[in-house]
């Protein structure tokens, strides 16, 4: 049986704006003052639902992983593995899921000093890899992500109890203003949009190359851009943003010859590991949302 719905969803209602009932930083006094953010920054994380590190990692550090991304989109270009998602109606590469899996790069990523400290100090409890992936925009051929909370999905379909996840996204060639960068509305992550409709039978084979479901209404999308604004961190290959899982985000397509590649990681508090989705539907495949999480910290 799935816990009581605190965030319900695609219940076949109207859409509506909901209380968040969760903090955004999950650890108590004394973790949250050991570091690496400070208290001004986690203080803005609190009130804004993200955080742009103009350097997350320095060149060196980063050209692995970007090489790493560029090798599995050319060997996945033709391969039909679910993990593996491709653009609508050509071979284009879009998602590779489950990237961590590896035991390479972004495994190592995963367990180094810089973000098991991070996500110790934002979560405060034992926590696991919920879902890893690369998003892949081509230059010229790019597809855009409509607006969305991933937590609205990863409750409704994947059946996440609570707010206690966020994404770690790093660019891994530059996210310029131009090619399609994250666009984020601030303070969103504050309220629940409940949204409206019902969940299709095996939404995802359509939604992770173009999202329906779990869309806000524009009416809705349109008061919060107008009240709080947009905001698109840019930077060069190595920087990162962080943001809370309920932060409403999308990004444009990639008409430019500039490729954009990000690799997103999820942390989520092993307490908050998934329970039925909220949709009463069956679970969605492990490379999509990981099950019987042991701790990764
Ligand atoms: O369905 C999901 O889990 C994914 N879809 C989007 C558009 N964002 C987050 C997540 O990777
Ligand atoms: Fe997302």
């Amino acid at each position: 049986m799935s816990s009581i719905d605190l965030y319900p969803s695609r219940v076949g209602g109207e859409a509506e704006v909901l209380a968040r009932k969760d903090p955004v930083v999950h650890a108590r006094e004394s973790v949250r003052r050991k570091g690496p953010l400070s208290e001004v920054v986690l203080d803005h994380y609190e009130r804004r639902g993200f955080i742009p590190f103009g350097s997350f990692l320095t060149v060196d550090e980063v050209e692995p992983l970007a090489r790493e991304a560029e090798r599995l989109a050319h060997v996945h270009r033709s391969d039909p593995s679910p993990r593996v998602i491709h653009e609508p109606g050509d071979d284009e590469v879009r998602s590779i899921f489950q990237i961590h899996e590896d035991k390479g790069v972004f495994a190592a990523f995963v367990q180094s000093r810089l973000v098991q400290d991070l996500v110790d100090q934002l979560l405060g409890a034992p926590w696991y890899l919920h879902q890893s992936r690369i998003n892949f925009k081509p230059a010229f051929r790019g597809r855009p992500f409509h607006w969305h909370s991933d937590f609205e999905t990863w409750h409704v379909e994947d059946g996440m109890p609570r707010m206690r996840a966020f994404s770690l996204s790093i660019n891994l060639t530059a996210n310029r203003i131009d090619n399609g960068p994250l666009m984020l509305i601030p303070e969103s992550h504050r309220s629940f949009v409940s949204c409206p409709g019902r969940t299709p039978e095996a939404n995802y084979e359509r939604s992770l190359k173009r999202q329906e479901a779990g869309v806000p209404p524009e009416s809705i999308i349109e008061a919060l851009a107008k009240k709080y604004g947009i905001e698109s961190p840019t930077g060069a290959a190595g920087s990162a943003t962080l943001f809370d899982c309920n932060l409403l985000h999308g990004s444009n397509g990639n008409i430019t010859p500039f490729p954009r590649a990000n690799v997103f990681l999820v942390f989520n508090r092993l307490d908050n590991a998934l329970d039925e989705p909220f949709s009463g539907q069956p679970p969605r495949p492990e490379y999509i949302a990981h099950q019987n999480p042991k701790s990764t910290a």
